[in-house]
């Protein structure tokens, strides 16, 4: 059941550049094998050596509780502020007047904040939530355009121990409705909107259809951006900029358990609700601190840019938390990676001299469609370190990454990790791993993963199974809100007492992992479980496709089918002729196995804004039957409705 065939084999090699590794942090391999080695026989002298790099205001007396399995309790007794650790610490020294945040608006308009600066406006911010009534241990949803206050609204929160939910501002009203009631939020801070391809997105009307007869809502705070119209509940609705000139810019940081609520992230599920991610205080600050300073590399003079929106994950951790705890300096965009032009990324990074570029696969396959003259107009000479996060990066992007962007100088970083892992878990050390392109090579430290099959045992190398991890580490999930059932039954009932990501993937004779997908999407064809991500691969290695998504389709003859769904590049002639083209591309590179019985071309596949494939819809459209499922967290409707029109 659990055993994946893999198919995608992949020999280039790209050991660490020596220029790179002159300066790096780690740049042993001897020093990151004995860290390693420590970091799982013995966690809880690294884990707790790494803590105490962090201020805490009362020193922790345990580093884990694993007694309550799979509830795990971690640095238990200490006390600390997520705040203080991303900008009080820096105030004594020289990082004080360095730049926290590098911003831009879509339209062009730049804000930069020091340290001090952003120290001063969250606290402002801390006090305009607590005048409005906002207290330790409330919910706070957060709505918002990626502007300075969308990370200001965060770490208000934090400020003063009310738990943040931040909700992508690109969902619907009704995703918004059930998240708020969900999480029992008492507040909601919005913007009038945000610029998104050269128009105002408005944001307030979705907030005001979604908090509609919701009685825990008592404050609505609107940061104005746009300047738009926007409609007005007295009482409730309150501006931003009205409130804050009235208060202080002096809010101490409310101490705050380890173990006590930081925030909540929704994740979709494949069916039914959306889970609140619960992530506590402590090992969240402890896991995001660590990989940001290792996997990143991070140095005063560094100008990190993540592309993430703060909606996910990516960027709670990477954006926010992790950088921000190293003192780092953030470039924070507010618009599409396009606009006004092609080449809107490649601008930014040479304009703000970015040295750390992260980035998602589905966009640099979008760049790749859109052609090498783009980024060539642009000097990304200061870049030295790339990075990949979101879905497994196809070699082609990969090797497009390395040569185009990273001009062969740069190491690439794929990170595997999720929303309920808080941190990056499978990662190379850009000055240590040698690179596989596809590959997110090995555990970071303190993560025992493995793959196994369903009764637990690890398979043999090269093995397709269940991509689990079998120790507990700080930034760990802690729940999913309100539903302890549902986190056991999803996480660590598969192999019990396991984590289980639900994740297929493979582990090679190198001990390098290669992640093939969600277990769910795996295609049964006459008995061969065959990983949709690898078929995926072997199209879009032909020069014709830009990107594919694969799933299975119920068949008569063979249990399952394989349908493709493939968008293609301009002046790319779609007919019969291109469909046996592309049947007979995969059937070279993987088998006839694995050739699609059906290919459909379309525009686009539909996508979250994280740019993950929503194949559980591609599933039901290539079935013929209707979507029922949640599809609050696609991005562009229309490509579900053109995909759908299709059909009839
Ligand atoms: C960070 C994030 C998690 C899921 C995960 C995987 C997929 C993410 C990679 C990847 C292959 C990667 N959190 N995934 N990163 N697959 N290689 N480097 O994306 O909760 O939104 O998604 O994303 O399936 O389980 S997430």
């Amino acid at each position: 059941m659990s055993e994946i065939e893999s198919v995608l084999h992949e020999d280039r090699r790209f050991p660490p550049p020596a220029e790179f590794q002159r300066q790096a942090r780690l740049s042993s391999p001897a020093e990151y094998e004995a860290l390693y080695r420590e970091s799982i026989d013995d966690p809880e002298a690294f884990w707790g050596r790494v803590a105490r790099e962090l201020p805490w205001m009362k020193p922790f007396e345990r580093v884990l509780d694993w007694s309550n399995k799979p509830f795990a309790r971690w640095f238990t007794g200490g006390k600390l502020n997520a705040s203080a650790v991303c900008l009080d610490q820096h105030l004594a020294g020289a990082r004080a007047d360095a730049r926290a945040i590098v911003w831009e608006g879509e339209p062009g308009d730049v804000r930069t904040l020091t340290y001090r600066e952003l120290h001063a406006e969250v606290c402002r911010f801390a006090n305009v939530l607590k005048s409005r009534g906002v207290q330790k241990g409330d919910r706070v949803a957060i709505y918002m355009p990626m502007i300075p206050e969308l990370a200001m609204a965060v770490l208000a929160c934090a400020r003063i121990g009310a738990a943040h939910s931040v909700v992508f501002g690109g969902f619907s009203a009704q995703a918004l409705r059930d998240r708020i009631e969900d999480g029992g939020c008492s507040a909601v801070i919005t913007a009038d909107g945000g610029w998104r391809r050269g128009s105002v997105l408005a944001l307030k009307p979705e907030v005001d259809t979604a908090v509609d007869g919701i009685p825990s809502v008592h404050t609505v705070l609107v940061v104005r951006r746009t300047e738009n119209e926007v409609a007005w509940t007295p009482g409730r609705d309150v501006w931003y900029h009205e409130l804050a000139p009235k208060v202080s810019a002096d809010c101490p940081p409310e101490p705050m358990e380890a173990e006590d609520l930081l925030f909540l992230l929704y994740t979709s599920g494949s069916t039914g609700k959306p889970k609140g991610i619960v992530h506590t205080t402590g090992g969240y600050l402890v896991g995001t601190y660590l990989t940001t300073r290792y996997v990143f590399d991070l140095r005063d003079d560094d100008v990190y840019w993540c592309t993430a929106d703060v909606g996910w994950i990516t960027g709670h951790s990477y954006i926010v938390y992790g950088p921000l705890a190293n003192g780092a300096t953030v470039v924070m965009y507010e618009g599409a990676p396009t606009t006004p032009h092609p080449g809107r990324f490649w601008e930014l990074c040479a304009k703000h001299g970015v040295t750390v570029f992260y980035t998602a696969p589905t966009a640099i396959r979008t760049f790749m469609r859109l052609g090498e003259e783009h980024p060539a107009k642009h000097d990304l000479s200061k870049l030295r370190l790339l990075g990949t996060v979101g879905e497994a990066i196809n070699p082609e992007a990969w090797m497009w990454y390395h040569r185009v962007i990273g001009a062969e100088r740069c190491p690439i970083v794929d990170t595997w990790w999720q929303t309920e892992t808080g941190a990056i878990m499978l990662t190379p050390l850009p000055g240590v791993t040698a690179t596989k392109p596809g590959s997110a090579t090995r555990p970071f430290f303190g993560v025992d993963a493995a793959i196994l099959d369903e009764r637990g045992n690890e398979l043999p190398a090269n093995q397709g199974g269940l991509m689990c991890i079998r120790k507990p580490w700080p930034s760990m999930l802690r729940g999913i809100w309100g539903d302890d059932k549902r986190f056991v039954d999803t996480y660590w009932s598969t192999v019990p007492g396991v984590y289980f990501a639900g994740d297929g993937a493979r582990r090679d004779e190198d001990g390098y992992f290669w992640i093939m997908g969600r277990v769910d999407d795996v295609i049964n064809v006459s008995g061969h479980r065959l990983s949709t991500m690898e078929v995926e691969s072997a199209l879009v290695s032909h020069p014709k496709v830009c990107e594919a998504a694969v799933v299975a389709r119920p068949d008569d003859l063979t249990g399952q089918a394989i349908a493709a769904f493939v968008t293609v590049g301009g002046g790319v002639a779609i007919d019969d002729a291109l469909r046996s083209e592309l049947g007979e591309h995969v059937a070279t590179e993987i088998g006839k196995l694995a050739r699609p019985k059906e290919i459909r071309f379309t525009d686009a596949l539909p996508k979250t804004r994280s740019g993950k494939i929503m194949r559980r819809l591609l599933r039901d459209i290539a079935a013929g039957v209707e979507t029922v499922g949640d599809t609050s967290t696609i991005e562009d409707y229309s490509v579900l409705a053109k995909l759908r029109g299709d059909e009839a």
